[in-house]
C-alpha cells in the first residue's frame, strides 16, 4: 500500500473437503461451482514446497463470487481490491455468498498447486496473519519462509493446544532451493538467530529479509521444470506457468 505497490500472485487452492464447521459454505454456492482459499505470495517459485495453508483464526473471511463457477475465500479488503483488477467477472461488483470465521476453516483439505503433496494440504492456524495485507490467507512453505517454518513446528509440537491433528503439521520439509547457506534456508536462519516461537517477531522479520534476499539473488532451483535455474530467472516462469494453467493470477495492492 501507499508509495510502493506490491505485486502478489494469488494461488488458487481449491477446497477438496471442508472441515465440519465450514460444511455449510457448500450450500451457499451453485452445485457446479468451485471454492478456493486464495493465499497471496511473493514467492511463486516456492510453491513446490507447500505443506499447508494458513488462516488467522480470528479473522472473519468472506466467500466471494469471482465468476459463475468460482468463489474465493479472502478478506473483505482483498475482495474490494480484486473487484477493480479484472479478477472478478463484474467490474466493481462485490458479491459475498457467506461469512466464515478463520477458526471454522481449520482442518479443511485444499489443493496446493505444484506441491509434492498431490492429495492436498490442511488449513492450519497462524495468529500473526495481518488482515491488512494480501488476502489474509498465507500458503505454508517451511523450507523457504522462516515464519512458516516456525509456525508449522509450533503446530506439530502443540497440536492439542491448537486443536489440530498432529499429523496435519508433522510433515517432512523437502529442499526446493539451494543457497550458499543451505538447501533449507528457513530452518538454517531460525537456528542461527535462535528463534524459538512464532511470537519472536523481531528476529523473524530479520530472518525473513535474509531468506528472501539470499534466495532471490543466490538461490538455484532444486526441483520442478526450471530445476538448475537461478531463482531470479525461474520466478517469473513458474508464475506464468501457474497463470497459464488457471491456477493463479496477479494481484496488486
Ligand atoms: B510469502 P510482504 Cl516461501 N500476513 O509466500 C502476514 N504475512 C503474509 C500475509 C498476511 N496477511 N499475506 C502474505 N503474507 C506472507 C511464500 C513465502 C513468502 C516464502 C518466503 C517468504 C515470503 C510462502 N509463505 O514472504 O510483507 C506471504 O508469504 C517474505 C517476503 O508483502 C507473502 O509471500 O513483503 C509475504 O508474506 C508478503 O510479504
Amino acid at each position: 500500500e501507499g508509495v510502493n505497490p506490491q505485486l502478489y500472485v494469488g494461488i488458487k487452492m481449491r477446497v477438496l473437503e471442508f472441515a465440519e464447521k465450514a460444511q455449510a459454505l457448500k450450500s451457499k454456492v451453485p452445485e457446479s461451482a468451485k471454492i478456493y482459499l486464495l493465499p497471496a505470495t511473493l514467492r511463486a517459485e516456492t510453491m513446490y514446497g507447500q505443506v499447508a495453508c494458513f488462516v488467522a483464526p480470528k479473522i472473519t473471511y468472506g466467500l466471494y463470487k469471482a465468476n459463475e463457477n468460482e468463489y474465493y475465500i479472502i478478506t473483505e479488503r482483498a475482495a474490494k481490491n480484486m473487484a477493480y483488477q479484472e479478477i472478478f467477472a463484474k467490474e466493481g461488483a462485490i458479491e459475498k455468498a457467506a461469512d466464515v470465521l478463520g477458526s471454522d476453516l481449520i482442518g479443511s483439505l485444499v489443493d496446493a498447486p505444484l506441491s509434492f503433496h498431490k492429495d492436498g494440504v490442511r488449513v492450519l492456524p497462524m495468529e500473526s496473519i495481518l488482515e491488512t495485507k494480501g488476502t489474509g490467507v498465507v500458503t505454508c512453505v517451511p523450507s523457504d519462509s522462516p515464519d512458516d517454518f516456525v509456525m508449522i513446528k509450533d503446530l506439530a509440537k502443540k497440536a492439542e493446544y491448537y486443536g489440530i491433528q498432529k499429523e496435519w503439521a508433522e510433515l517432512e520439509i523437502k529442499p526446493i532451493i539451494q543457497t550458499p547457506t543451505s538447501d533449507l534456508i528457513a530452518e538454517a536462519l531460525v537456528k542461527k538467530l535462535k528463534i524459538a516461537s512464532p511470537k519472536d517477531a523481531k528476529p523473524l522479520k530479520e530472518a525473513k529479509e535474509l531468506a528472501y534476499k539470499e534466495g532471490f539473488y543466490q538461490g538455484h532451483m532444486l526441483v520442478g521444470d526450471f530445476k538448475g535455474a537461478k531463482v531470479a530467472d525461474a520466478k517469473p516462469k513458474v508464475r506464468q506457468q501457474l497463470i497459464d494453467a488457471g491456477l493463479a493470477f496477479e494481484y496488486a495492492e
